[in-house]
């Protein structure tokens, strides 16, 4: 793709072109050399468009009823003429083969909402590219002019953190259970929670939804206030994606706390802190990168083995590695510091 091809694809992604967009992501998804450096021109293009999107991450264990959630949350703010995309997080080890297939099925409305964008996670995600594939594809939503985006995950790995400094606000999907399963949550991700939804308050669950809500209302106060916590948040609540009960107070609570948030100016502060977050990562991981090249694999051994010798000590051999990463780095970047 030309340069030409870019800022093409960049108009039309600004005009919220759906298939630019689709395009776009796959070009962020790809490990290719030559695809990673046309995104990064692009997302260089798009970046100052000011336009931002309602980021709302959502957790939950498998079978909680993420996708339905989705499914019918998605219907009622497409119904307020809100335009809504779709991401997906996950790895594909923490996803079993039929899922996507399966939510092909449960999202089969939202499917064919003109103002709804559904992007299924990829296969063959590792956890480590995750987080920039999936907060390059967010951004690309923004420009495309999406009100809200949503970002989904399933809550067994890392991947629940990774969602949660990608968002504006975060919600943990919860199933009814006995009192006991309470401690199956982990404190982690509790604490990362603006929001616990108790999902599947129908029929002869809802009475099991109601107290496994008060409980986990109970446990949220026990937790350390955050300075971006609204007052009464974080908050406990039940829902029925399936019935399609208490999602409009689902919805009522997001926008209350992220309208408070931005009068208090947590709102743009926290975007600051995830700014600054994802670009000392970067910054890791490109030299965690040089780190893994045939060329310092190779160096690292020679030192390594000098070490084990007891010929250099590990202070000393570590030094003259970083030593010779750096030379290495300054005649690839010369001239690419900020002026
Ligand atoms: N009773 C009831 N069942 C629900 C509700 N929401 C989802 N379910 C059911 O729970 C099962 C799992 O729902 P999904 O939406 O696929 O759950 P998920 O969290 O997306 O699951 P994974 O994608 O496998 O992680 C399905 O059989 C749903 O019909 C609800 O509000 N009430
Ligand atoms: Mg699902």
């Amino acid at each position: 793709m030309s340069d030409l091809a870019e800022s093409d694809l960049a108009d039309r992604i600004l005009r919220s072109d759906r298939r630019a967009l689709a395009r776009a992501i796959t070009l962020v998804e790809s490990t290719r050399a030559d695809h990673r450096e046309q995104a990064t021109v692009l997302l260089e293009e798009l970046a100052g468009h000011g336009r931002q999107a309602l980021r709302i991450g959502l957790s939950g264990t498998p079978g909680v009823g993420k996708s339905t959630f989705i499914e019918s949350f998605g219907m009622l703010l497409c119904g307020q003429g809100l335009k809504v995309a779709v991401l997906a997080v996950d790895p594909s080890s923490a996803r079993t083969g039929g899922s996507i297939l399966g939510d092909k099925t449960r999202m089969e409305r939202l499917t064919r909402e003109p103002g709804a964008f559904i992007r299924p996670s990829p296969s063959q995600t590792h956890l480590g590219g995750v987080a920039r594939r999936t907060r390059e594809a967010v951004a690309l939503c923004e420009a495309a002019g999406f009100d809200v985006v949503l970002i989904e995950t399933v809550g067994v790995g890392q991947s629940e953190t990774v969602v949660a400094e990608l968002s504006d606000v975060f919600v943990l999907l919860l199933a009814p259970a006995g009192g006991d399963e309470l401690q199956g949550v982990k404190r982690g991700i509790m604490e990362a929670a603006d929001m616990i939804v108790v999902n599947k308050a129908d029929g002869d669950l809802k009475a099991t939804a109601t107290r496994t809500c008060a409980d986990y209302a109970g446990a949220l106060r026990l937790l350390r206030k955050r300075p971006q916590d609204a007052p009464g948040f974080p908050k406990a609540m039940t829902a029925s994606a399936l019935e399609e009960k208490g999602l409009d107070t689902v919805w009522a609570e997001i926008t209350a706390l992220s309208n408070w948030r931005r009068d208090q100016g947590h709102w743009d502060a926290r975007r600051d802190a995830q700014s600054r977050h994802w670009f000392s990562e970067e910054v890791r991981q490109a030299l965690l990168a040089q780190l893994s090249t045939p060329e310092a694999r190779a160096a690292m051994d020679v030192y390594a083995a000098a070490v084990a010798s007891g010929e250099t000590s590990a202070g000393a051999a570590a030094k003259a590695m970083l030593t010779s990463l750096q030379s290495h780095g300054e005649s690839l970047d010369e001239g690419a510091k900020p002026a």
